[in-house]
């Protein structure tokens, strides 16, 4: 490998499949996508914007299920493969002590990391009906422990670091409104205990036309010797609504709310079929990446039209080269 992971274990059994001959994409589809169908619970509508992280042998996640009644909510599920789901047909109940949480109204877009010695989620929580973000920990993906909000409503794409940065908790954001959002930069936070939030730090704001609506923090940043590199979606606005698409970005190593090369055209945007056409038409949306140490090889878990659920693939020597050659910050 080219370049340094730092901080990532092996994943022997990583989902993967090698670049297609011909193929010059930085990023590569799953040629079985999607992996989990809208269906896959008898009481799911969709099933989209998940993350998945190595858990014993295999693999456990947290799923964005939004089900008939069109509540969105929360589940656990788990894997051999990383590709193929037993998802739990209840959702995930949080436990704590804290009154001002016991009352969930609604989750969605979870992103899952482990740090030192458990599992921490992050969510878009909604707090009185308004979104703000969740954190919860974590040891089994059995019992999920609920902490304070990060943030005051509003705020999305809450996505934490997988280790301290200057001795604090570190964590990415995207302040927002009580809908959809016609803004949308990404800031950068740290907190000594998960709790208390500050040292508030701007990282970037909507650049290039792909991106030019809003952007947001994807999933859990990858150490590398180049900086921390960060998948992030962006929206443009078309005649017909928004487009959510992703590329990349290394944010510098000490200081992250320092990007130091960022993509200048989007990695994936909705072309295929189950990208265009669903329940939120041109929507692909990452929540979640798996890194094996030892290859380089990255697989990334992305929502489809908020309908389904895919994978996408690359490697760091593959994107970081990207970011080298076609950066514009
Ligand atoms: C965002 C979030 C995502 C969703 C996207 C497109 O604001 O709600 O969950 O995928 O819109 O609808």
């Amino acid at each position: 490998m080219k370049y340094q992971i730092i901080g990532e274990k092996e994943i022997p059994n990583i989902p993967w499949q090698d670049k297609p001959a011909g193929c010059s994409d930085v990023v590569w589809r799953y040629d079985a996508n999607p992996i989990i169908q809208r269906d896959i619970l008898p009481t799911s509508n969709s099933v989209f914007n998940s993350a998945a992280v190595p858990f014993g042998d295999g693999f456990a996640g947290v799923f964005r299920v939004d089900d008939k009644a069109r509540n969105m909510e929360l589940h656990a599920g788990f894997s051999k493969d990383g590709i193929n789901w037993d998802i739990n047909s209840e959702r995930i109940t949080f436990e704590t002590d804290i009154p001002e949480m016991q009352t969930f109204c609604y989750g969605y877009d979870p992103r899952v990391v482990f740090i030192e010695d458990r599992y921490y989620v992050t969510w878009c929580n909604g707090y009185k009906y308004r979104p703000t973000i969740g954190v919860a920990y974590t040891y089994d993906f059995k019992t999920f422990h609920q902490l304070e909000n990060a943030f005051l409503p509003f705020n999305r794409n809450g996505v934490l670091f997988p280790r301290k940065i200057n001795g604090n908790f570190a964590m990415l954001s995207r302040p927002s409104d009580s809908g959809h959002t016609p803004f949308g930069d990404i800031y950068y936070s740290e907190s000594p205990d998960m709790t208390f939030w500050g040292k508030h730090r701007h990282v970037m704001s909507p650049s290039m036309g792909w991106e030019s609506t809003k952007i947001g923090a994807g999933p859990i940043p990858i150490e590398t010797s180049e900086g921390w590199l960060m998948f992030y979606h962006g929206v443009l606005t078309s005649c017909n609504g928004f487009v959510y698409s992703f590329s990349a970005a290394l944010l510098d190593k000490d200081e992250p709310w320092k990007p130091v090369k960022r993509g200048k055209e989007y990695l994936i945007s909705p072309q295929k079929l189950y990208e265009c056409v669903g329940d939120v038409p041109n929507v692909t949306f990452p929540c979640a990446n798996l890194v094996d140490a030892k290859t380089g090889r990255i697989a990334i878990y992305y929502g489809c039209a908020d309908t389904c659920t895919s994978l996408c693939f690359t490697t760091v020597d593959d994107v970081i080269d990207y970011l080298m050659n076609n950066s514009q910050i």
